[in-house]
């Protein structure tokens, strides 16, 4: 159809309609406030074809410029020096790495996406450690809006572990989901802030909090926390309500929190009556004996740390096929992080979760016993790609496209996701 047929028609059409048309998720499965990101959509394609901290072909060079989508025909450990800074309107693709490597790490210090407007980040590991700048975090959004992470494993940040904190103006549309949020590091050791202004919202959707002294998250705003897992907090809190004279907003749904060898305080603190919950189906596993036998928590203000308690529940995007909190456990134990291929560390966490009450503990150092650092990640072989567009040839004959031409930004079948994001998605689960 020409444009300006399809303009004048959608100039006809009622409201709805037309937002329906430009409200393509991120990808399947995207949820949340963070939902409708639209990434590199409109940009061209940047492979990654070495592991190197900076130059051609390096994860830094492929983020440092707006509209690409990111694609990898190498996995392994990149390791980094400086941050690495986002800019807007870039998606990183970390699934499309090839499937004999362990995936992609980077390791070594910690990101910004404060400003990154419109960013899709899936399947990659972001893991700081102590050589990275004091002070900073594993991954820092100050400011910016329509964000989405989906499936990344998070650890080791020397401030907060995964932060979204910032009031001028304050970031919103975020979210993190299907993610592990690990061992923000001693001293400090936070999950992370997650602070926006009133009205900005932010969707923590199944992610497991693990191993974080305080801050798992501790959370001011508008927010959605759904289906999340949060093990063996620390002496600071698991989920701390706000602690602040601004009102806040929250759904807190069907959530587990497993108390480990850390877990001495309740689940949450720190509310009062201009933190505004509305929570359900939230449970609580408080023996550290080895099973999953905890208890629901009552309704009330005082099991919620003070917040406050709602009748109704906020009107925000929420999920497709929301779990009961047990069931969060086994989804978060199976699927959560980068769990496409999980790594030393991932699988030392889950273990943890899977002991559930005897295992963990708040490092300093994570290159000491028992992490004993990021591992080696299997490279992986290199796909033929003849045309150079970032999709391997088997995969443009596959699926009937030109392995000669560079079409990874054409959208053959028309689903609104062009033909290098279909390759993508096609790698990993739509549902869960
Ligand atoms: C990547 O780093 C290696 C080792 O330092 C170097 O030999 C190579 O030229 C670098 N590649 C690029 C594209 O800069
Ligand atoms: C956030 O999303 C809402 C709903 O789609 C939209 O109305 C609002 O403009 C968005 N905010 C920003 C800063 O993009
Ligand atoms: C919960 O807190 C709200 C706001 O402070 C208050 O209106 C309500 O009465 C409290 N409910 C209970 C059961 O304490
Ligand atoms: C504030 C707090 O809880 N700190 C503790 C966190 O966990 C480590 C290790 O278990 C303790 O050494 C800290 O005292």
């Amino acid at each position: 159809m020409h444009t300006r047929a399809l303009l004048s028609i959608l100039l006809f059409l009622p409201l709805p309609f037309t937002t329906a048309l430009t409200t393509l998720p991120a990808f399947p499965g995207a949820e949340g406030f963070g939902r409708n990101a639209i990434g590199g959509r409109h940009g061209t394609v940047y492979t990654v074809t070495n592991l190197n901290d900076s130059g051609a072909g390096s994860l830094r060079d492929a983020v440092s410029q707006p509209d690409r989508i990111v694609v990898f025909a190498v996995g392994g450990l990149i390791q980094i020096t400086d941050r690495i800074v986002v800019s807007k309107r870039v998606s990183i693709l970390g699934q499309t790495a090839p499937a004999d490597s362990g995936g992609v790490t980077v390791y070594g210090n910690g990101w910004s996406f404060s400003g990154a407007d419109d960013v899709v980040v899936r399947y990659i590991r972001i893991r700081m450690g102590k050589s990275g700048t004091s002070g900073k975090d594993a991954i820092t959004i100050a400011s910016g809006s329509n964000m989405i992470f989906d499936h990344l494993s998070v650890s080791w940040g020397r401030d907060e572990t995964f932060s979204i904190s910032g009031s001028s103006p304050s970031p919103s549309n975020i979210t993190i989901q299907n993610s592990i949020i690990a061992q923000g590091l001693q001293t400090h050791s936070c999950g992370g802030l997650i602070q926006t202004a009133l009205g900005s919202g932010i969707s923590l959707l199944r992610n497991l909090y693990i191993d974080n002294k305080t801050r798992n998250p501790k959370v001011k705003g508008t927010n959605e926390f759904v289906n999340n897992v949060v093990y063996n907090w620390g002496g600071g809190g698991a989920y701390i309500a706000g602690d602040s004279e601004a009102v806040s907003e929250v759904n807190v749904v069907g959530n587990y929190f497993v108390k480990g060898p850390d877990s001495s305080v309740d689940a949450f603190t720190r509310g009062n009556a201009n933190f505004r919950g509305f929570v359900s189906g939230n449970w609580v596993d408080g023996d550290k004996d080895g099973s999953l036998n905890g208890k629901e928590l009552p309704v009330n203000n005082a099991s919620y740390g003070g917040m406050a308690v709602q009748g109704s529940r906020f009107a925000y995007p929420g999920v497709a096929r929301e779990m009961s909190a047990g069931e969060a456990v086994t989804y978060v134990g199976s699927y959560a992080g980068a769990s496409l291929s999980r790594d030393q560390v991932d699988r030392r966490l889950v273990e943890e979760l899977k002991s559930l009450g005897t295992m963990g503990e708040l490092i300093s150092d994570e290159n000491a016993s028992p992490m004993a650092g990021p591992g080696v990640i299997a490279q992986g072989t290199k796909a033929v790609d003849s045309d150079g567009d970032g999709i391997p040839d088997e995969v443009e004959t596959k699926m009937g496209w030109d392995a000669g031409r560079n079409d990874a930004m054409e959208d053959k079948d028309g689903n609104g996701y062009v033909n290098v994001e279909d390759w993508a998605n096609s790698l990993v689960p739509g549902t869960y």
